[in-house]
């Protein structure tokens, strides 16, 4: 399901609906072409206005966001709402609500209403809320606002992606002032006691104005308004665009420093959650990462040391990867290292006994007449491999060159892509194509003559360990 992006990101860039509709799904599912989007688009972002609207469920912030829409439909603006829903892993119920009561503004093609639901991780819905917020941003419309139900971690998360933060309480305690104290009080730019009707709308707003005289404001800060609305009959909500006018137009430095600093925070998720999904899916054998988390539950391996250890996988993968002089870096990592050995238990002498390396366990593997024993050095393994018969072409390789250096391994991300470039270069290979190992792996053997002697087996995982032996054995130690 490749969404081609460009079509989309024409369309996004004119404005139209299904265009920016169809993108916001796509960085929603954030494969590639969410990427693909938000790169093509990014540049014509950065003029619209990110309100964040927060507060616990039911303070009535799509209802004040629907009078926000007429107030500034009225003053000619056009806006982008996305209501979010951290709590509902599908667009669900408060959700569907929000969407009923905003079909007010329906028909109107100045306003565009999107529910985003959690899918997996927060995270990812905060990266995909901004990123939708990119793609409003980008098909020309002025103002945003970020509905976010509740006032947990990851409403906080999703609130940064605006330049400024709406927080809506109610008279009363329970969903009132008393959610608060969840850390809301940094990230609000603005306070509105909702439902003004209710008993208690002045009450609520000195509780919050007293929770504020706790902070020192500077003759130049912004001390956050605190304002009562009254979102059925829409008293109140001019007060609020105003309050948010003026916040805009103070801007200056502190608007500037927000963004810089939403900036920078993206880049840095981006960073680290492309870092960690390539060191657990191009790096680490498959389901190393879920028994490195066994282990540091077990409390065997403490979380630094089992950090450190993804770094040092993934770092020298990448040191690897920029040894490459061709356009296309190449990703490949050390596997592992096969030595011919006469016997095991002599073997285990010196690897095990004499080196203190851990063993890892025993394979025989019959239709190869060989046995091997995998032996833990760090990032990769090396198999001590034991002939159990004559015809094995282990006992070939001993008999011709004696025991040592068997093969060794590279772990790569695509075989294809890296046979059609040896290829390319007229490298001789065993294998021209690759074909099945163990565990659901893919195999090719690069033959030791182009390789300076060294028989490489290149490996891309699929499943667990592969073993990497198959039919053709025997071409592998003509030397
Ligand atoms: N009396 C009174 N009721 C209000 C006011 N604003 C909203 N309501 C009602 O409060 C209820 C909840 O309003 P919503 O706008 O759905 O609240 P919400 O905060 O978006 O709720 P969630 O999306 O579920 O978190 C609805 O029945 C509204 O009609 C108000 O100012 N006064
Ligand atoms: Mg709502």
């Amino acid at each position: 399901m490749n969404v081609d992006a460009h079509p989309l990101t024409r369309g996004v860039l004119d404005g139209d609906r299904r265009a920016i509709a169809q993108a916001i799904t796509v960085v929603e599912a954030e494969g590639p072409s969410a990427a693909a989007i938000i790169k093509a688009v990014y540049h014509r972002s950065g003029r619209a206005y990110l309100v964040g609207v927060t507060g616990a469920p039911g303070v009535g912030k799509s209802t004040l966001v629907d009078r926000i829409l007429t107030v500034l439909r009225s003053r000619g603006r056009t806006v982008g709402v996305l209501a979010v829903d951290p709590t509902s892993p599908f667009s669900g119920g408060a959700v569907l609500g929000d969407r009923v009561r905003m079909q007010t503004h329906a028909a109107d093609p100045g306003v565009f209403v999107r529910s985003m639901a959690t899918r997996g991780q927060l995270g990812g819905l905060a990266r995909a809320t901004a990123d939708a917020a990119v793609i409003l941003d980008a098909g020309g419309f002025d103002v945003i606002v970020i509905e976010t139900v509740g006032v947990g971690q990851a409403e906080i998360e999703v609130s940064r992606t605006a330049d400024m933060s709406i927080v809506v309480t109610m008279p009363g305690s329970g969903d009132g002032v008393q959610t608060l104290k969840a850390g809301v009080m940094e990230i609000a730019d603005l306070f509105v006691v909702n439902k003004a009707d209710h008993d208690g709308a002045d009450r609520a707003v000195a509780e919050i104005e007293t929770m504020l005289g706790l902070n020192e404001y500077g003759p130049n800060d912004w001390r956050p308004p605190v304002l009562q609305t009254r979102a059925t009959d829409g008293v109140g909500v001019d007060d609020v665009l105003d309050t948010v006018d003026r916040f805009r137009t103070r801007g200056g430095d502190v608007a500037g420093r927000r963004r810089q600093a939403r900036v920078c925070g993206r880049i840095r998720q981006l960073v680290s959650d492309r870092f960690l999904e390539h060191a657990e899916h191009q790096v680490l054998e498959p389901g190393a990462f879920d028994r490195l988390v066994d282990r540091v539950a077990s409390a065997e391996v403490d979380p630094y040391t089992a950090a450190d250890a993804v770094l040092d996988q993934a770092l020298g993968s990448l040191r690897g990867a920029n040894r490459t002089d061709d356009a296309q870096p190449m990703t490949a990592v050390l596997d592992h290292i096969g030595i011919a050995v006469g016997d095991l238990d002599t073997a285990l002498v010196f690897y095990r006994d004499a080196l203190g390396l851990e063993l890892e366990g025993v394979e025989e593997v019959a239709s190869q007449h060989v046995r091997a024993q995998f032996v833990s050095v760090g990032g990769a393994t090396l198999e001590l491999l034991e002939a159990t018969s004559p015809q094995s072409a282990i006992a070939r390789s001993i008999e011709r060159r004696g025991p040592g250096l068997h093969h060794l391994t590279l772990r790569v991300a695509d075989i294809a892509v890296v046979l059609a470039r040896l290829k390319a270069r007229g490298i001789r290979l065993i294998d021209e194509e690759p074909r099945p190992g163990a565990g659901g792996s893919l195999v090719a053997f690069i033959h030791p003559s182009a390789a300076h002697g060294v028989l490489v087996e290149l490996k891309e995982a699929r499943g667990s360990r592969a073993w990497g032996r198959g039919p053709g054995d025997e071409d592998r130690h003509a030397r």
